[in-house]
């Protein structure tokens, strides 16, 4: 066999569950096994108090919660569209939590675990999904970019943010969210050249939810993702994207390189979209019902729960109040969401720069005369 036809065999996209014939990758940071089990990573020790490992749960059950909600409301029709984040709640809070305030993140469509972590309120994330605006919350104040739909393009935005950040002598570090297709985008290839290069203080964190839309990860990539970084000349480390243990202490090490000026870090953590790509999107069209429950076998917020029951770090009674709090959220973004006023027709014109343009300014003024020939709705 040659070297290329091995270098070609090494994919397992469910490490260990669907793919026997395949090998086994062992290359996977976990704190915790899918039991609820501690496991000791000498590289990522992770120093955490039982009250910061209630309040990880409560973080995951919550965003779990506002999923389910921001789903129902879109089949109601009261949103857009909803991308949903189900089963990837650890990798999104893990990340969310490794950031040091002043850090910067650039997230995808999909990041409403790392917006909650940053402190958005939800009903900004809703107004996104919903028309109404191009997301509520303050990005600068939050330290927390808006929603990039292009995708790979807020790579970019990190990177050069971040070789900013390099220039002004500043501290802090940045955190660029990318999908496992983004890997193949032109504009995530370029970043880590000039991120590689320069040095930049920017950690890439893609969630390898193992899709993009329909396409599976074997038609994305020929070796594990985390191997890619090697070519580019940093480091790639691979974690258990459903253990926010693990997510929680690798992220944190590789901000902490960052901002000490060892350059980037690529980040895999190996998740699974458990819902659909989109409320658009019909899963069952292309993948199998069983591989969905090999991966509820990994679900990541019943590690959690099982991890603080065995070891009494959370009882019932806490459990139920996370459920409460749970529900009042719930009813806050329903109703939040079904109240939202809808904007004016032509305020979309007043977000496209910071400054209007003389031709945008010609296009509103004619948007505007076009909406006002429709007197009482009829066309005058
Ligand atoms: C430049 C660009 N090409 C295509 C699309 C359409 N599109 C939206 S999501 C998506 C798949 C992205 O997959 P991945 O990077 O794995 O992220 P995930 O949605 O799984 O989180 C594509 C192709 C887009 N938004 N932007
Ligand atoms: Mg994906």
């Amino acid at each position: 066999m040659t070297a290329l036809r091995q270098a070609t065999e090494v994919v397992d996209p469910v490490p260990g569950a669907s793919a026997p014939h395949l090998p086994q990758q062992p290359d996977l940071v976990q704190l915790l096994t899918p039991e609820g089990e501690r496991v000791e990573q000498p590289d990522y020790s992770l120093d955490i108090s039982d009250e910061e490992l209630r309040s990880l749960y409560r973080d995951l059950a919550l965003v779990r919660r506002w999923d389910v909600e921001a789903t129902a409301l879109q089949r109601q029709g009261e949103l857009g569209i909803w991308a949903s984040l189900l089963g990837q709640e650890a990798a999104q809070v893990g990340a969310g939590r490794a950031l040091a305030d002043g850090d910067m993140a650039f997230p995808t469509y999909r990041e409403h675990g790392v917006a909650w972590a940053r402190g958005v309120d939800p009903l900004d994330v809703m107004s996104l999904f919903r028309g109404v605006d191009n997301g509520g919350w303050d990005p600068v104040a939050r330290r927390f970019n808006l929603y990039t739909i292009v995708i790979g393009a807020q790579c970019l935005h990190a990177t050069g943010y971040a070789m900013g950040v390099q220039r002004d002598g500043s501290e802090d570090a940045v955190l660029a969210f990318l999908g496992d297709g983004a890997t193949s985008q032109g504009e995530v290839n370029e970043a880590m050249v000039f991120a590689a290069s320069f040095a930049a203080p920017v950690v890439f964190f893609c969630q390898n939810n193992q899709y993009a839309i329909s396409v599976p990860l074997e038609r994305q990539t020929r070796i594990p993702l985390y191997q890619r970084a090697a070519g580019f000349g940093f480091p790639g480390v691979r974690v258990d994207g459903n253990d926010v243990l693990a997510v929680l202490a690798v992220t944190r090490a590789a901000l902490q390189a960052a901002r000490e000026g060892q350059g980037p870090t690529f980040i895999e953590a190996f998740t699974y979209r458990m819902g659909a790509h989109t409320t658009s999107d019909d899963p069952t069209r292309y993948r199998l019902a069983s591989e969905l429950e090999e991966w509820k076998l990994r679900d990541p917020i019943a590690r959690l729960k099982a991890h603080l029951s065995r070891d009494g770090i959370a009882d019932a009674a806490f459990f139920e109040s996370v459920d409460a709090e749970g529900d009042e959220l719930a009813a806050r973004i329903r109703t939040g969401t079904v109240e939202m006023p809808d904007p004016a027709p032509s305020s979309m014109f007043e977000h496209v720069y910071a400054e209007q343009t003389p031709p945008l300014a010609a296009q509103q003024a004619e948007f505007e005369a076009y909406h006002a020939s429709f007197e009482g709705g009829v066309e005058r």
